[in-house]
């Protein structure tokens, strides 16, 4: 019995009082990607995502609706859920921060590193941003408001239990010097490793003003910090506290995928909590870029927030799981424009792909009547054919384990430009006038036909609708479209039925 290999990925958990926009489904669609490529390369993966439901903010917007905030969260994470299931995310797990085994978790952790001495009580003071949840010192304020977000601060003196953060600085530092991928990409590295240079301070982790969260084990006037309580539902997830099962299996986590806004949580806070409770640190975090809309900050207030269902039933889910990834570089700030996305719909998905499908199969239905022929002997041209699919397959491996959604789908696309170009230059309709050269019709019709297979198991994780319907079309079952079995070139049956395509991608007509 083979042991399968274990691949364990994360969204941030999102916050229950705002709804999901593209900004949410492009972290998540980016793990679903990774995820659907990991299984195609034989892995078992565990896959989770979920909602960060606690804190002051949930509780305010509550009762303002004059809701309960579990209410309120179980209303919110409908449409999370709802969400992902039009995106066709693969998750396998949704996590709230309000379930009992997440609470367990949390406390149990808490546990650990007071017992350690390494959670004390005191007294704290500063300015907090109520929208952030974050704690500002007053150097780090602007004209009194949040450097993050602009809102204004107020002054919060409360006892509090605190992190002794400050003397992990040293093994932290140590630990990013020694795992160049541990942060990702290097941009984000050198940012923390210059943050973490300059000090750390303790960490004020509960706070006595409001209730909907976590009580301090022992001392219930205590809320657990909110931080404190959302990063730990990735070990939560896996059973922790039980520390066999899906946590032994899972953990360390391979990556942790945020947006940069979140960073020095993920690479500061968490890994120091997990040092001071004895738990190994997860592979690597990767913070990727911010999402602008039409050149501008997404904003309620601008009412230009993007809304994934809308684009969905507009344009289909995987023309925008496709644009998502290809248009900007994985780490890069990125701008979201209609006329970008009915541009990328129009020339790669409409022309490029969907023309190579629809013209390969004509071809084949008109002069073999749809019955795949047995190849004959390589030309030079069929070889190249051949050998750059083969070399580029190995390029896209690297750009997947590197995360480099957008340069993967430049490289697939190369195939499918190779394959278009591989018809003009062969020209299947001057050979199938001359009766002598049916053989070399049927040569390259094959070949064009194993490239379009290659191309849809390279594309399915990206658009697995699209990767289905290739499938289909060459009469592949599931067990021929696992990538990791199927990666070599000349695995298409002679004599199978290929059925002739109907257009994967209509073209969106523009005023
Ligand atoms: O921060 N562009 O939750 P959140 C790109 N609950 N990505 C964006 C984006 C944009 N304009 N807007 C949001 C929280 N995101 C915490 C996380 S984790 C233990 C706790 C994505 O609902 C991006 O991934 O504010 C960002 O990190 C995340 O949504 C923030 O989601």
């Amino acid at each position: 019995m083979t042991v399968k290999k274990h691949f364990y990925l994360t969204t941030p958990i999102y916050y229950v009082n705002d709804v999901p926009h593209i900004g949410h489904a492009y972290t998540t669609l980016a793990c679903d990607v990774l995820a659907r490529y990991k299984r195609a390369r034989g892995f078992e993966v565990s896959f989770l995502t979920g909602t960060d439901e606690h804190g002051q903010k949930v509780e305010k917007a509550a009762h303002a609706k004059g809701e309960t905030p579990l209410e309120l969260a179980d209303r919110v994470v409908k449409r999370f859920q709802s969400l992902w299931e039009k995106l066709n995310v693969s998750h396998t797990d949704f996590i709230r921060t309000s379930q009992e085994r997440h609470k367990l978790a949390v406390q149990e952790i808490f546990r650990r590193i007071e017992a350690k001495g390494d959670i004390y009580l005191g007294e704290y003071e500063d300015w907090y941003c109520t929208p952030c949840e974050t704690y500002w010192t007053e150097t780090n304020l602007l004209d009194g408001n949040c450097p993050d977000c602009g809102r204004p601060t107020e002054k919060l003196k409360e006892a509090s239990y605190f992190f002794r953060m400050s003397k992990f600085q040293n093994q932290l530092l140590e630990h990013i010097e020694a795992n160049p991928d541990f942060i990702q990409p290097k941009t984000r590295r050198n940012e923390i490793l210059s943050f973490v240079r300059e000090g750390l301070r303790d960490l004020s982790i509960s706070r006595t003003t409001f209730s909907w969260g976590i009580p301090v084990p022992g001392n219930d006037q205590h809320i657990i910090y909110v931080w404190f309580d959302a990063l730990t539902n990735y070990i939560s997830a896996l059973g922790f506290p039980n520390e066999d099962g899906d946590f032994a299996d899972f953990w360390p986590c391979d990556v942790h995928v945020i947006g940069k806004d979140i960073l020095r949580f993920h690479t500061v806070y968490w890994p120091t909590f997990l040092l001071a409770a004895g738990l190994p640190l997860p592979k690597s975090v990767f913070a990727h870029g911010w999402w602008t809309v039409e050149g501008q900050k997404m904003s309620k207030s601008l009412a230009n927030v993007v809304e994934p269902n809308m684009l969905v039933d507009k344009y289909g889910v995987d023309a925008i799981r496709y644009f998502l990834l290809r248009e900007v570089p994985f780490g890069l700030d990125g701008d979201f424009s209609h006329n970008a996305l009915v541009h990328r719909i129009n020339s790669d998905l409409a022309n490029d792909l969907g023309n190579l499908v629809s013209r390969s199969t004509a071809m084949l239905s008109k002069y073999f009547n749809g019955s795949l022929p047995t190849p004959g002997e390589l030309e030079e041209i069929d070889c190249d054919l051949r050998d750059k699919f083969v070399r580029q397959i190995d390029v896209v491996d690297a750009q997947m384990e590197a995360l480099a959604f957008n340069k993967a789908l430049q490289s697939i696309w190369e195939l499918v430009s190779a394959a278009n170009k591989y018809i003009d230059e062969s020209a299947p309709w001057t050979l199938a006038k001359d009766p002598a050269q049916q053989q070399r019709l049927g040569t390259v019709l094959y070949n064009l036909l194993e490239g379009i297979r290659l191309i849809g198991l390279l594309v399915t994780p990206f658009m697995p609708d699209t990767g289905a319907s290739i499938g289909s079309i060459l009469g592949l079952g599931p067990e021929d479209q696992l990538l990791e079995e199927h990666d070599s070139w000349g695995l298409l049956k002679p004599g199978s039925t290929v059925a002739k395509a109907a257009p994967l991608f209509p073209r969106i007509e523009t005023e």
